[in-house]
């Protein structure tokens, strides 16, 4: 792909219970460099499609959850010269996060996220944002 060729984006959900101060985490199986890693679940934009309606469907088809989206948190992360990773905000509006594609979803705290971020099992493009998702748990 040459740098002038379109940029694709992924779309990320910072999926928080506030009522928890919790992130939910899912645990991907693939590829073979991250699987076994979480990630907070999400999938790439379709041609047309805005990252929150991406966000929505994606976390429909893998986790079988509603959301409503908020707001862009943390830096933008270049993944290769044509795919950059975003992160948005969403709450859980209906349904319980069930893994279909991941290996398995867990709730963290602002310490649990912080502890996992130390031992290094978080994707890599994703930890760039452990401070900023912990501020968020903390906001009140
Ligand atoms: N990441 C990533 N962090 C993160 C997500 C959702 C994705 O680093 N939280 C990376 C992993 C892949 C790329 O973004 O390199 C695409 O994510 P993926 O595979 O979850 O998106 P899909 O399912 O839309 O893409 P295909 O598997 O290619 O269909």
């Amino acid at each position: 792909m040459s740098a002038a060729g379109p940029v694709r984006l992924v779309v990320a959900g910072a999926i928080i219970d506030l009522e928890n101060r919790s992130l939910l985490l899912a645990r991907r199986r693939y590829p073979a460099e991250v699987a076994g890693l979480w990630e907070l679940p999400g999938g790439k934009v379709e041609v047309g499609e805005t990252p929150e309606r991406a966000l929505r469907r994606e976390l429909a088809e893998e986790l079988g959850i509603d959301v409503e989206v908020g707001g862009r948190i943390g830096p933008e992360v270049a993944l290769r010269a044509d795919l950059v990773l975003i992160a948005l905000t969403a709450r859980v509006v209906s349904g319980t996060a069930t893994p279909t594609e991941h290996s398995a979803v867990r709730w963290v705290d602002g310490a649990g996220l912080s502890a996992m971020a130390s031992e290094g099992e978080l994707v890599p493009a994703d930890a760039v944002w452990v401070s900023d998702l912990i501020e968020e748990l903390a906001r009140r």
